[in-house]
Protein backbone atom coordinates (compact mmCIF):
# COMPACT_ATOMS: atom_id res chain seq x y z
CA UNK A 1 0.00 0.00 0.00
CA UNK A 2 1.56 3.58 -1.13
CA UNK A 3 1.03 6.23 1.67
CA UNK A 4 2.25 9.62 2.15
CA UNK A 5 2.52 11.29 5.65
CA UNK A 6 1.56 14.81 6.18
CA UNK A 7 2.47 15.44 9.27
CA UNK A 8 4.21 18.32 12.30
CA UNK A 9 6.49 16.30 14.11
CA UNK A 10 5.93 15.91 17.64
CA UNK A 11 7.48 12.51 18.55
CA UNK A 12 4.53 10.65 18.41
CA UNK A 13 4.15 11.53 14.94
CA UNK A 14 7.78 10.53 14.46
CA UNK A 15 6.45 6.89 15.97
CA UNK A 16 3.81 7.08 12.87
CA UNK A 17 6.06 7.72 10.24
CA UNK A 18 8.77 5.77 11.51
CA UNK A 19 6.78 2.55 12.37
CA UNK A 20 5.40 2.58 8.82
CA UNK A 21 8.73 2.52 7.11
CA UNK A 22 9.71 -0.18 9.58
CA UNK A 23 6.42 -1.91 7.50
CA UNK A 24 6.84 -3.90 4.40
CA UNK A 25 2.80 -3.98 3.92
CA UNK A 26 3.46 -0.09 3.61
CA UNK A 27 5.65 2.24 0.78
CA UNK A 28 6.13 5.47 2.28
CA UNK A 29 6.28 7.90 -1.30
CA UNK A 30 7.10 11.13 0.72
CA UNK A 31 6.76 12.81 3.73
CA UNK A 32 5.32 16.30 3.90
CA UNK A 33 5.22 18.99 6.37
CA UNK A 34 3.47 21.61 7.72
CA UNK A 35 2.77 23.98 10.84
CA UNK A 36 1.42 23.16 13.53
CA UNK A 37 2.70 21.59 16.90
CA UNK A 38 5.21 24.07 15.95
CA UNK A 39 6.10 26.27 12.83
CA UNK A 40 6.33 24.80 9.56
CA UNK A 41 10.77 25.17 10.14
CA UNK A 42 10.62 23.15 12.76
CA UNK A 43 8.38 20.50 11.86
CA UNK A 44 10.87 19.65 8.84
CA UNK A 45 13.48 19.95 10.77
CA UNK A 46 12.08 17.16 13.51
CA UNK A 47 10.94 15.28 10.36
CA UNK A 48 14.12 15.02 9.00
CA UNK A 49 15.81 14.51 12.67
CA UNK A 50 13.51 11.40 12.63
CA UNK A 51 14.23 10.27 9.13
CA UNK A 52 18.81 10.09 10.16
CA UNK A 53 18.05 8.89 13.23
CA UNK A 54 16.43 6.07 11.86
CA UNK A 55 18.62 5.72 9.00
CA UNK A 56 16.14 5.99 6.46
CA UNK A 57 17.32 9.14 4.63
CA UNK A 58 16.06 8.09 0.59
CA UNK A 59 12.58 9.42 2.15
CA UNK A 60 12.04 12.77 0.68
CA UNK A 61 10.71 15.66 3.25
CA UNK A 62 8.83 18.65 1.44
CA UNK A 63 7.80 21.63 3.48
CA UNK A 64 4.49 22.72 2.74
CA UNK A 65 2.10 25.66 4.36
CA UNK A 66 3.49 27.96 7.51
CA UNK A 67 0.29 29.12 8.26
CA UNK A 68 -3.33 28.13 8.35
CA UNK A 69 -5.61 28.99 5.22
CA UNK A 70 -7.54 31.75 6.81
CA UNK A 71 -6.29 32.13 10.82
CA UNK A 72 -3.27 32.90 12.56
CA UNK A 73 -1.28 29.80 13.46
CA UNK A 74 -1.82 28.34 17.02
CA UNK A 75 0.82 25.92 18.37
CA UNK A 76 1.56 23.30 21.14
CA UNK A 77 5.17 24.46 22.93
CA UNK A 78 3.18 24.16 25.98
CA UNK A 79 3.30 19.98 25.26
CA UNK A 80 6.31 19.76 22.95
CA UNK A 81 8.72 22.09 24.32
CA UNK A 82 10.12 24.88 21.81
CA UNK A 83 11.64 22.58 19.61
CA UNK A 84 8.45 19.71 19.08
CA UNK A 85 11.26 17.88 19.96
CA UNK A 86 12.32 18.52 23.57
CA UNK A 87 13.31 15.69 25.53
CA UNK A 88 16.12 14.28 23.92
CA UNK A 89 19.10 15.49 21.55
CA UNK A 90 19.46 14.53 17.96
CA UNK A 91 21.75 15.94 15.86
CA UNK A 92 20.94 19.38 13.70
CA UNK A 93 19.87 17.28 10.00
CA UNK A 94 22.60 17.14 7.21
CA UNK A 95 19.75 15.87 4.62
CA UNK A 96 18.37 19.15 2.77
CA UNK A 97 14.58 19.46 2.06
CA UNK A 98 13.45 18.32 -0.92
CA UNK A 99 12.56 20.94 -3.49
CA UNK A 100 8.70 21.75 -4.13
CA UNK A 101 6.02 22.77 -1.96
CA UNK A 102 4.38 20.08 -0.27
CA UNK A 103 0.64 20.72 -1.92
CA UNK A 104 1.62 20.54 -4.85
CA UNK A 105 3.84 17.45 -4.56
CA UNK A 106 1.12 15.69 -3.03
CA UNK A 107 -0.88 16.10 -5.93
CA UNK A 108 2.07 15.56 -8.36
CA UNK A 109 3.15 12.04 -6.92
CA UNK A 110 -0.53 10.80 -6.01
CA UNK A 111 -1.35 11.74 -9.94
CA UNK A 112 1.72 10.42 -10.95
CA UNK A 113 0.20 6.86 -9.33
CA UNK A 114 -2.81 4.53 -10.97
CA UNK A 115 -6.04 5.84 -9.73
CA UNK A 116 -7.06 4.42 -5.57
CA UNK A 117 -3.44 3.27 -5.08
CA UNK A 118 -2.26 6.01 -2.51
CA UNK A 119 -3.31 6.87 0.96
CA UNK A 120 -3.09 10.14 2.67
CA UNK A 121 -2.31 9.67 6.67
CA UNK A 122 -2.75 12.79 7.65
CA UNK A 123 -1.03 13.54 11.32
CA UNK A 124 -1.26 17.29 11.87
CA UNK A 125 -3.74 20.33 10.68
CA UNK A 126 -5.38 20.00 7.59
CA UNK A 127 -3.93 22.72 5.54
CA UNK A 128 -1.40 21.08 3.04
CA UNK A 129 -4.51 18.66 2.27
CA UNK A 130 -7.22 21.65 1.84
CA UNK A 131 -4.86 22.94 -0.30
CA UNK A 132 -3.81 20.20 -2.65
CA UNK A 133 -7.67 19.39 -3.24
CA UNK A 134 -8.30 22.72 -4.03
CA UNK A 135 -5.37 22.53 -6.63
CA UNK A 136 -6.02 19.57 -8.60
CA UNK A 137 -10.29 18.60 -8.52
CA UNK A 138 -9.22 15.11 -9.70
CA UNK A 139 -7.06 14.04 -6.01
CA UNK A 140 -10.47 13.64 -4.08
CA UNK A 141 -11.49 10.52 -7.01
CA UNK A 142 -7.63 9.16 -7.45
CA UNK A 143 -7.21 8.71 -3.58
CA UNK A 144 -7.86 5.51 -2.11
CA UNK A 145 -8.48 7.59 0.83
CA UNK A 146 -7.36 9.94 4.26
CA UNK A 147 -6.84 8.51 7.22
CA UNK A 148 -6.60 11.08 10.15
CA UNK A 149 -6.26 11.69 13.49
CA UNK A 150 -7.96 14.56 14.74
CA UNK A 151 -11.87 15.43 16.11
CA UNK A 152 -13.34 14.22 19.02
CA UNK A 153 -16.99 12.87 19.74
CA UNK A 154 -17.33 12.34 23.54
CA UNK A 155 -13.75 13.58 24.52
CA UNK A 156 -14.98 17.01 23.22
CA UNK A 157 -11.46 18.75 23.48
CA UNK A 158 -8.03 18.98 24.35
CA UNK A 159 -7.03 22.55 23.06
CA UNK A 160 -10.24 24.01 23.98
CA UNK A 161 -12.65 22.74 26.18
CA UNK A 162 -15.08 21.89 22.55
CA UNK A 163 -11.78 21.02 19.54
CA UNK A 164 -9.12 18.60 19.11
CA UNK A 165 -6.02 20.56 17.96
CA UNK A 166 -5.13 19.28 14.52
CA UNK A 167 -9.35 20.74 13.40
CA UNK A 168 -8.86 23.75 16.13
CA UNK A 169 -5.61 25.10 14.21
CA UNK A 170 -7.14 25.21 10.67
CA UNK A 171 -10.62 24.46 11.20
CA UNK A 172 -11.70 25.80 7.41
CA UNK A 173 -9.24 23.01 6.15
CA UNK A 174 -10.89 20.29 7.94
CA UNK A 175 -14.25 21.76 6.65
CA UNK A 176 -12.77 21.28 2.82
CA UNK A 177 -11.13 18.17 3.72
CA UNK A 178 -14.87 16.56 4.82
CA UNK A 179 -16.86 18.04 2.45
CA UNK A 180 -14.53 16.68 -0.14
CA UNK A 181 -15.66 13.63 -1.09
CA UNK A 182 -12.48 11.78 -0.67
CA UNK A 183 -13.06 8.36 1.75
CA UNK A 184 -12.09 9.31 5.58
CA UNK A 185 -11.11 7.64 8.26
CA UNK A 186 -11.02 10.00 11.49
CA UNK A 187 -9.03 8.94 14.42
CA UNK A 188 -10.41 10.94 16.92
CA UNK A 189 -9.34 11.51 20.66
CA UNK A 190 -12.04 9.32 21.90
CA UNK A 191 -9.81 6.36 19.88
CA UNK A 192 -6.34 8.24 21.21
CA UNK A 193 -7.36 8.33 24.75
CA UNK A 194 -7.60 4.91 25.48
CA UNK A 195 -3.77 4.27 23.79
CA UNK A 196 -2.00 5.87 27.09
CA UNK A 197 2.10 5.54 26.97
CA UNK A 198 2.08 3.95 30.68
CA UNK A 199 5.24 3.44 31.94
CA UNK A 200 5.17 -0.60 31.48
CA UNK A 201 5.18 0.09 27.85
CA UNK A 202 7.35 2.75 27.71
CA UNK A 203 10.23 0.74 29.02
CA UNK A 204 9.71 -1.83 25.81
CA UNK A 205 11.70 1.01 23.73
CA UNK A 206 14.59 1.44 26.92
CA UNK A 207 14.96 -1.71 27.04
CA UNK A 208 15.45 -2.93 23.52
CA UNK A 209 19.10 -0.26 23.97
CA UNK A 210 19.04 1.00 20.25
CA UNK A 211 19.17 4.51 18.68
CA UNK A 212 15.29 4.79 18.35
CA UNK A 213 14.12 2.95 21.34
CA UNK A 214 16.32 4.94 23.62
CA UNK A 215 15.79 8.64 21.90
CA UNK A 216 12.22 7.89 21.70
CA UNK A 217 12.26 6.64 25.13
CA UNK A 218 13.17 10.00 26.11
CA UNK A 219 11.22 12.08 23.78
CA UNK A 220 8.00 10.24 24.57
CA UNK A 221 8.70 10.56 28.36
CA UNK A 222 9.12 14.43 28.10
CA UNK A 223 5.56 14.48 26.70
CA UNK A 224 4.04 12.39 29.16
CA UNK A 225 5.15 15.07 31.94
CA UNK A 226 2.12 17.64 30.23
CA UNK A 227 -0.36 14.59 30.17
CA UNK A 228 0.04 13.73 33.87
CA UNK A 229 -0.48 16.84 34.67
CA UNK A 230 -3.64 17.41 32.69
CA UNK A 231 -5.43 14.54 32.75
CA UNK A 232 -3.85 12.13 35.85
CA UNK A 233 -3.83 9.06 33.51
CA UNK A 234 -1.14 6.63 34.05
CA UNK A 235 0.32 7.77 30.51
CA UNK A 236 -0.40 10.21 27.74
CA UNK A 237 -2.22 9.47 24.25
CA UNK A 238 0.23 8.12 21.35
CA UNK A 239 -2.28 10.21 19.03
CA UNK A 240 -0.96 10.04 15.59
CA UNK A 241 0.92 6.60 15.56
CA UNK A 242 -2.87 5.42 15.33
CA UNK A 243 -3.42 6.17 11.91
CA UNK A 244 -0.27 3.92 11.01
CA UNK A 245 -1.83 0.87 12.93
CA UNK A 246 -5.14 1.19 11.45
CA UNK A 247 -3.28 0.47 7.98
CA UNK A 248 -1.81 -2.03 9.45
CA UNK A 249 -4.06 -3.93 11.43
CA UNK A 250 -7.36 -2.38 11.44
CA UNK A 251 -8.90 -5.23 13.88
CA UNK A 252 -7.50 -3.39 16.65
CA UNK A 253 -9.82 -1.00 16.28
CA UNK A 254 -13.96 -0.52 15.67
CA UNK A 255 -15.94 2.29 14.36
CA UNK A 256 -18.74 3.37 12.69
CA UNK A 257 -19.34 5.40 9.22
CA UNK A 258 -21.20 9.00 9.88
CA UNK A 259 -21.69 12.13 9.11
CA UNK A 260 -18.85 14.86 10.55
CA UNK A 261 -18.99 18.43 10.01
CA UNK A 262 -16.71 20.84 11.45
CA UNK A 263 -17.46 24.34 13.01
CA UNK A 264 -16.19 27.53 11.77
CA UNK A 265 -17.97 29.96 12.62
CA UNK A 266 -18.34 29.98 16.54
CA UNK A 267 -15.43 31.22 18.50
CA UNK A 268 -16.59 29.38 21.51
CA UNK A 269 -16.86 26.23 19.51
CA UNK A 270 -14.70 26.75 16.36
CA UNK A 271 -12.80 23.47 15.25
CA UNK A 272 -15.64 21.76 16.66
CA UNK A 273 -16.04 17.88 14.90
CA UNK A 274 -19.94 17.57 15.17
CA UNK A 275 -20.13 13.69 14.68
CA UNK A 276 -23.58 12.32 13.82
CA UNK A 277 -23.33 9.37 15.93
CA UNK A 278 -26.85 8.55 15.94
CA UNK A 279 -27.79 9.42 12.45
CA UNK A 280 -29.98 12.67 13.31
CA UNK A 281 -29.26 14.95 10.80
CA UNK A 282 -30.19 12.13 7.78
CA UNK A 283 -26.91 13.74 5.91
CA UNK A 284 -25.16 11.15 4.23
CA UNK A 285 -22.02 9.52 5.96
CA UNK A 286 -18.97 10.92 4.72
CA UNK A 287 -16.42 9.28 7.41
CA UNK A 288 -15.56 6.36 9.30
CA UNK A 289 -14.84 7.15 13.04
CA UNK A 290 -13.07 5.08 15.19
CA UNK A 291 -13.98 5.00 18.94
CA UNK A 292 -11.95 2.19 20.51
CA UNK A 293 -8.62 0.64 20.21
CA UNK A 294 -7.38 -2.71 21.55
CA UNK A 295 -4.68 -0.79 23.31
CA UNK A 296 -2.60 -3.94 24.29
CA UNK A 297 -2.20 -5.21 20.88
CA UNK A 298 -1.62 -1.78 19.92
CA UNK A 299 1.48 -0.89 21.60
CA UNK A 300 3.02 -4.41 21.03
CA UNK A 301 2.26 -3.89 17.01
CA UNK A 302 3.73 -0.12 17.08
CA UNK A 303 7.08 -0.24 19.37
CA UNK A 304 7.49 -3.63 17.83
CA UNK A 305 7.97 -2.00 14.47
CA UNK A 306 9.51 0.90 15.84
CA UNK A 307 12.08 -1.28 17.31
CA UNK A 308 12.90 -3.07 13.60
CA UNK A 309 14.92 0.53 12.53
CA1 LIG B 1 0.80 15.59 14.80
Amino acid sequence: MKVIFDTDPSPDDAVAFLAALASPELEVLAITTVAGNVPVELTSKNARKALELAGRTEIPVYAGAAAPLLRPLVTAEHVHGRTGFDGYELPEPQTPLAMGFAPQTIVDLVMAQPPRTVTLCCLAPLTNIALALAREPRLADHLVGIVLMGGAWSEAGNITPAAEFNFYVDPEAAARVFASGVDITMIPLDCTHQALITDERLSMLRSSGTPVGIAFYHLLEFNKRFDLAKYGWPGGPLHDATVTAWLLAPQLFSGRKVRVDIECLSPLTLGASVVDWWGVTGQPANALVLRTIDAEAFFQLIFGRLLRL
